[in-house]
């Protein structure tokens, strides 16, 4: 089948990446976003997101004129739907973007086009999406009505790549293709095989909506064994990074890393997916939320505790990015824990994050101070590590003797 024009929908971290690899396989590509500051950005080759060498990608896709942002969408042959999933009060998710893409692509649908649906969605979406698209377009016949001789294709075929490896992830990576029909499934892999060199594996769309929100899940859940055993292990006066590295020893036992709480946009949401549609039933993924949550919370009292036994403390908070080595601060536990610090007004902050220039908004009227991790750790009495960057590794162990050191990541922990 042969995809000419190739439209994605929503170009955030997931969409334009894909929009840009797909234009590097010399595939025409229609960029569309609401947001017109993005797609002017697009437009002039540079890109609004950070992700290692998608500058690089995305200038040359847009001057070798095989990609092109707007802000409403035009006939192509393939739609592919990247925009977010958050979820609204009371952990529900939230449809809305994904029931205004299918709106904005039905009036240019036409006879042989497939629409796959990429954005991280509870089991049902694909089929809710279909149905947006099948009663805005009651002239053209869809697979839950037709089967096979439907002439839309749709399929749902989440993104699993990891924020900092994008490029790599989503040429290497195996892809689950969940269509709604065998010929939707075969559809989406002959589009996806223009540049995935992983398998493509082919499957129905609820198992595929689900197999995404797995993967996060399982992480999450494992996450959260490990910060349960840093709050048991500080209870009983037990290092647990060298708990966890003696238990890693056995052959089948892999115990991932504590920290001060889950962030990033994935797998702190998708979850709650799992739990909204079968909430008696999805006790341990819940749980698990619970306790990553209450992570950051934790860590405060131990700032405070420490704070107690000293006069007006000065504090150094090492790291503001959601996890190491990448300067995301969105929905990031250390952002949320000096943000709680400086409300709590324990003593005066030093912020250090080596990967941004400048404070976050929500920081900047604020008395902390943005510092370099020499001149923060030179004036503390605490020492608060929230981020296990690799820079920090560098920091002189001798700068911090006589300091009250609280390790949220286990970057000291000697091994
Ligand atoms: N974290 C820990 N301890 C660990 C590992 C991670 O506390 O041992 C924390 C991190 O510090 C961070 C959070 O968890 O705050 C999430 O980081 P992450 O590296 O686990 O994941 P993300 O959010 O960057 O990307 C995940 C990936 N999913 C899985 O690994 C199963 C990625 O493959 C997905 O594509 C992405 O979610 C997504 O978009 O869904």
């Amino acid at each position: 089948m042969p995809f000419e024009t190739i439209s994605i929908i929503g170009l955030g971290y997931i969409g334009l990446p894909t929009a840009a690899v797909f234009a590097s396989r010399k595939k025409r590509v229609i960029g569309v976003d609401v947001n017109q500051a993005a797609v002017d950005i697009i437009n002039c080759g540079e890109i609004h997101i950070v992700e290692p060498e998608l500058d690089i990608i995305v200038r040359a896709a847009v001057s070798g004129g095989f990609l092109r942002a707007t802000t409403t969408p035009g006939p192509a042959d393939a739609f592919l739907i990247a925009v977010p999933t958050p979820f609204k009060e009371g952990h529900e998710p939230d449809l809305d973007y994904i029931e205004s893409a299918s709106l904005s692509i039905a009036p240019v649908l036409k006879k042989g086009d497939l629409v796959i649906l990429e954005s991280t969605s509870p089991v049902g979406t694909t089929e809710q999406m279909a149905d947006w698209l099948a009663q805005a377009r009651p002239d053209l016949t869809f697979p839950k009505t037709h089967g096979e001789d439907s002439d839309i294709r749709v399929a749902h075929c989440p993104e699993r790549v990891l924020p900092g490896h994008v490029l790599r992830e989503l040429v290497q990576n195996d892809r689950v293709i969940g269509g709604m029909t065998r010929k939707c499934s075969e559809a989406a892999t002959s589009l996806y095989k223009i540049f995935v060199e992983g398998e493509c594996v082919i499957t129905n769309a609820r198992t595929a909506e689900m197999c995404k929100l797995t993967e996060n899940s399982f992480r999450d859940v494992n996450i959260a064994f490990a910060n349960e055993l840093s709050i048991i292990c500080d209870r009983l006066n037990i290092d647990v990074w060298e708990l966890i590295r003696l238990a890693n020893r056995h052959p089948r036992v892999n115990i991932l890393q504590p920290g001060p709480g889950v962030g990033g946009h994935c797998i702190a949401v998708d979850p709650w997916f799992i739990v909204s549609k079968t909430p008696a039933d999805a006790r341990l993924i819940r749980a698990a939320r619970d306790v990553n949550d209450h992570k950051p919370h934790f860590v405060l009292e131990k700032v405070k505790e420490a704070a107690a036994t000293l006069t007006n403390p000065k504090i150094a908070c090492l790291g503001l990015a959601f996890k190491a080595d990448i300067d995301d601060l969105r929905e990031s536990p250390a952002l949320e824990i000096v943000l709680a610090l400086q409300k709590m007004n324990l003593g005066q902050l030093y912020v250090v994050e080596p990967h941004v220039s400048e404070f976050p908004e929500s920081l900047q009227s604020t008395s902390a101070v943005f510092a370099t991790a020499a001149e923060a750790i030179g004036k503390a009495d605490i020492v608060l590590l929230l981020v296990n960057h690799r820079v920090f590794l560098d920091i002189d162990q001798d700068h911090l003797a006589g300091k009250v050191l609280i390790d949220t990541r286990g970057l000291w922990s000697v091994s």
